[in-house]
């Protein structure tokens, strides 16, 4: 696959360091007290969701589950607006009932953010279901985690979507843990890729079992998944898995017991955002500049989206009781 233009690669160097910032500060929001509810950081994982999401059409779909503030970014929402939604604000994506597992955006075809393990995969199956049976070409981006391979809706919505042949891409999102437990102690298939297999024939119907990536190579991701969506929309469901690092705790507060500092800080020093600037310094002479000012700017567009999210309003209880019924 060729390799994108110097400007879309300057675009996703500015998405993962855009998430990154944004969530140190949600991390210290959610200290303060300003943030309620359940803080799952996408930190070290940038690379996926940017270079996944970036493959898409305007038209595809994308669904992911509740560490979902990354892939609401690299959608192009309006990070204010997601800031808003984590501080519970009328302005928000969500119109601030959601919180950070809740964030979505009908507009953008992001349709969220789920709390339920493996909860949003039927969802996946349905959005495939409608484009197809519409006829419109469109293809559904569905990620999980490793740990909601092992939930029975994963089974049913793949299974389902090899029988009817639905244009899917679901992506795991391998990041070595489910909350403490990891993969080895909770999977019988150390490649989870290879689940694919149950719903395939050996004619090679049903779904195709795709490659596992490097997760923590936006290029590598983008390539892979960009490949995958042109099987879903020719073909039906593929599966396909990225390995990546989560580099903070399963959610806020998490001790940590179930790995050593040695294991974090080896992912630390071959994360996602580092390696990607060395790629781009190593192609484009003299880009550090261009570089030290995307990552000031971005640093401002975080600063900019927690003074219009404090300075929003709280739902009012019209909000809290609409929504509930259709009209
Ligand atoms: C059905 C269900 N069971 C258990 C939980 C509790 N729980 C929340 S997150 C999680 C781990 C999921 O791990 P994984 O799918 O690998 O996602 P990650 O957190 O690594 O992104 C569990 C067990 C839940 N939310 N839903
Ligand atoms: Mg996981």
């Amino acid at each position: 696959m060729a390799t994108p233009k110097k400007d879309t690669l300057l675009d996703w160097y500015r998405q993962m360091v855009l998430i990154r910032r944004f969530e140190e500060r949600c991390a210290e929001l959610y200290q303060q007290g300003l943030i309620g509810g359940f803080l799952h950081l996408y930190i070290g994982q940038e690379a996926t969701g940017v270079g996944a999401v970036a493959a898409l059409r305007e038209n595809d779909h994308v669904i992911t589950a509740y560490r979902d503030h990354g892939i609401a970014l690299a959608r192009g929402l309006d990070p204010k607006a997601v800031m808003a939604e984590m501080l519970g604000k009328r302005t928000g994506v969500s119109g601030g009932k959601g919180g950070s597992m809740h964030l979505a955006d009908r507009e953008r075809h992001f349709w969220g953010g789920y709390g339920i393990v493996g909860g949003h995969l039927p969802l996946a199956a349905g959005i495939a279901l409608a484009a197809q049976y519409e006829e419109k070409d469109e293809v559904v981006l569905a990620l999980m985690g490793d740990g909601a391979t092992n939930i029975g809706y994963f089974h049913e919505s793949l299974n389902l979507s090899a029988v009817w042949k639905l244009p899917v891409v679901w992506l795991i999102e391998n990041n070595q843990y489910g909350m403490g437990t990891s993969v080895e102690r909770a999977s019988g298939a150390k490649e989870l890729v290879r689940r694919a297999l149950a719903y395939s024939s050996e004619d090679g119907s049903g779904m195709k079992m795709g490659p596992r990536i490097d997760g923590m190579d936006v290029l590598a991701v983008h390539d892979a998944v960009s490949e995958a969506i042109e099987h879903a929309r020719k073909h039906g469901p593929i599966l396909i898995e990225s390995l990546t690092y989560r580099l903070e705790g399963h959610s806020m507060g998490d001790p940590q017991r179930y790995r050593t500092k040695e294991e974090v800080e080896s992912f630390v020093e071959s994360g996602p955002i580092g390696r990607f600037r060395q790629v781009l310094i190593d192609k484009y002479k003299g880009v550090e500049s261009t570089l030290d000012k995307i990552d000031e700017e971005a640093l401002q567009a975080v600063e900019d989206a927690v003074e219009f999210a404090q300075n929003s309003e709280d739902p009012t209880y019209e909000d809290l009781i609409s929504h509930v019924y259709v009209d």
